[in-house]
């Protein structure tokens, strides 16, 4: 699993960051701890918007794609709805997020709505997430797109 997050698309230059790259963006935009934000998750992570700062996204980007190259699992979703809110937990206890929290990094919506009910849902929650593509028009999506997908899904995630 590769422990760096590239970035492409519509920034200043592709970029390739590591755990230790987010944890000096600003202070101002690191949330030591993901429970403030849901109870039920935990670890330390970095808004969206310093990560977009940093990498300088252009004014043309309106869609972000999360791509999880380790399961095969994409989803593509309107930049401006999450841009704000989501954030990337890359951290827990001091260690690289662990694969089974989704790391070596999750995006996170933290105010998700259910599962294929919206583009903004709780599938859009990409775990081991290595490539974050801004680009003009909608990218690669492959959430499951109804109640049957998604149960075969959760079957496939329990037997690895
Ligand atoms: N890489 C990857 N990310 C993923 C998935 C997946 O299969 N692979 N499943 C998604 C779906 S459908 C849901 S509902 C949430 C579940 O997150 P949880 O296991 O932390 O509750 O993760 C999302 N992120
Ligand atoms: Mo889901």
């Amino acid at each position: 699993m590769p422990d760096t997050l590239t970035i492409t698309g519509e920034i200043a230059c592709p970029c390739e960051l590591a755990a230790i790259d987010l944890a000096q963006l600003p202070v101002a935009a690191q949330i030591t701890d993901v429970a403030t934000l849901d109870p039920k998750r935990s670890g330390q992570a970095v808004r969206l918007a310093a990560v977009l700062d940093a990498v300088g996204v252009k004014p043309t980007a309106r869609w972000l794609s999360l791509h999880a190259s380790t399961d095969d699992f994409h989803a593509s979703i309107p930049l401006d709805a999450v841009r704000e809110r989501a954030v990337v937990i890359y951290r827990q206890n001091g260690e690289p997020l662990s694969p089974k929290a989704g790391g070596p990094f999750r995006f996170f919506i933290p105010d998700f709505a259910a599962c294929h009910t919206h583009e903004i849902d709780e599938c859009a929650n990409v775990k081991f997430v290595d490539r974050m593509e801004l680009t003009a028009e909608r990218g690669y999506d492959n959430r499951p797109h109804d109640a049957a997908e998604h149960a075969e899904l959760h079957r496939k995630e329990r037997e690895e």
